[in-house]
């Protein structure tokens, strides 16, 4: 690796100066990889080491970023046999105007490669067309991390990275070759402390769902409860959903009374009630409607449709009676959107995705084919329940995103919390549901006003 770094330095490709980068700032220290296709041996020199830094045999297909890391990828395409794609810039105006060339299936996994990561948007930008032609990207590979909040963003958004280099290790190694001064040397790692990039804001995702108001998003909805919620929204501006996971309807109605001005929807566990009756869905539909808030029941449909059918319509429970959101798992496929049908209410419902508890199974795959469901399903599908801005562009559904606390990072039984502004903001939340960062507050009602405020400065800000 040592060496690596000196042959690069010696062909250039490491520039210390004063260079402008792309978004305008200047940077003490500049990479000009494209120079090492006049090299084919440091050329191939990469490739091995790479290869020895990843397990290629675990992907399908090898993609470069275009343009410098697309012959780097070639050699590790050849040497390993496995087949490349490449990902066009533009699409073409004529012919296919296909985004990805070269032959694959979906769900095929396909490797990314990339010579210098510094926000990580460039990948993301690679990974968005290969996801939207239903390749699962989770690795990548690259030669040099500047270390400026890339692998971070990356691995936010399900790409685990791997580097040959860090900026940091590159200046050492420099350094002790007596190649640049102690000087240069701070300055570079100055500059690198100072100059962290916001990935978020760089990053040109091609849907803007993120960046639109839920006023301007009513309109794409196709359910007409998650147009109604997005109403409530806008009105009590509030993007807070509770958690109420008590087990005695008394707590629930009375944590209803004392937080309703502050939410857009209530969300029930119902079989974890002791002593339900038929009277407390009464009194809890009169404190939503007196304060203008939505209910939804978790209920994680996962069944045969028939079976769905019956645990939502029937039951001492009723929930088809009461609840105007369910949650439901796709894995039983588009049945049980027709088991949640309900021509009369109208319930919108959420799937699930991805979920935030720790070591949980669901993939890339999973996801990818759970937002194309509910594409399929437009008019009953409220949203999705996930934890990353990237699956859902269409700007009608709402994501919910659970797993928001203040003051915890988790549970012991493996829940995961992030604060109320990366949930929003990193994770592209709409919805966040906070449970116990309320519940188990003593003054819940301010508690909920907290957390309220903080969700919806976050999305003003993700907006602006
Ligand atoms: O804030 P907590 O941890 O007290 O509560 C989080 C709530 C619980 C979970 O059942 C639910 O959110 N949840 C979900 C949902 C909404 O479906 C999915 C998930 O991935 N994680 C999660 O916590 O009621």
């Amino acid at each position: 690796m040592e060496d690596l770094a000196v042959e690069l330095y010696k062909i250039n490709a490491i520039k210390f100066g004063d260079y402008k980068t792309k978004v305008g700032i200047y940077t003490p220290i500049y990479f000009d990889l494209r120079v090492i296709i006049s090299f084919p041996r440091l050329m191939e020199t990469l490739a091995d080491l790479m290869l020895k830094k990843i397990n290629v045999s675990k992907h399908s297909l090898v993609c470069g970023v275009p343009y410098t890391a697309l012959p780097i990828a070639t050699i590790l395409s050849t040497k390993t046999n496995t087949p490349m794609v490449m990902r066009r810039k533009e699409a073409k105006s004529y012919g296919t105007k296909k985004l990805i060339e070269g032959v694959f299936s979906q769900g095929e996994n396909c490797l990314i490669v990339e010579d210098v990561v510094t926000s990580g948007s460039s990948i993301m930008e690679t990974v968005k067309d290969l996801r939207d032609s239903k390749i699962v990207c989770s690795e990548a590979i690259v030669l040099l991390d500047r270390e400026q909040g890339g692998k971070s963003f990356l691995n936010e958004n399900g790409i685990k990275m791997h580097s040959l280099l860090t900026m940091s290790e590159l200046m050492n190694i420099l350094s002790e070759r007596g190649l640049i001064s102690e000087e240069i040397k701070s300055k570079v790692e100055r500059y690198i402390a100072d100059n962290k990039v916001n990935s978020q804001s760089v990053f040109p995702l091609k849907n803007n769902r993120l960046k639109m108001s839920f006023s301007k998003r009513i309109q794409h909805a196709k359910n007409n409860t998650a147009k109604r919620l997005m109403e409530i929204m806008i009105e009590k501006e509030t993007n807070l959903c509770v958690a109420a996971d008590f087990t005695d309807a008394t707590d629930i109605l009375n944590l209803a009374e004392e937080i309703g001005p502050f939410i857009c929807c209530l969300k029930t566990h119902i079989d974890i009630v002791k002593d339900f009756h038929p009277n407390f869905i009464k009194y809890l539909k009169t404190i939503a409607e007196t304060h203008n808030f939505l209910l939804m029941e978790d209920r994680k449909f996962a069944d045969i449709g028939k079976t769905v059918q019956l645990q939502f319509n029937e039951g001492v429970f009723e929930i088809s009676s009461w609840a105007h959101f369910v949650t439901a798992h796709s894995l039983f496929g588009e049945s049980i959107l027709d088991a949640l049908k309900d021509p009369t209410s109208n319930t919108g419902v959420f799937l699930l995705a991805e979920a935030s508890s720790r070591g949980c199974l669901f993939d890339e795959k999973y996801t990818q084919e759970t937002v194309n469901l509910a594409l399929k399903c437009k008019s009953q599908i409220a949203g999705i329940v996930c934890q990353s801005p990237l699956f859902i562009e269409h700007p009608g559904f709402l994501q919910l995103t659970p797993g928001v606390q203040l003051d915890a990072s988790g549970d012991e039984l493996g829940q995961q919390y992030n604060s109320p502004e990366t949930v929003v903001i990193s994770k592209g939340g709409d919805v966040a549901v906070v449970g116990r960062g309320i519940t188990k507050s003593s003054n819940k009602r301010k508690e909920a006003k907290k957390y309220r405020d903080l969700l919806w400065a976050a999305y003003l800000k993700r907006i602006e």
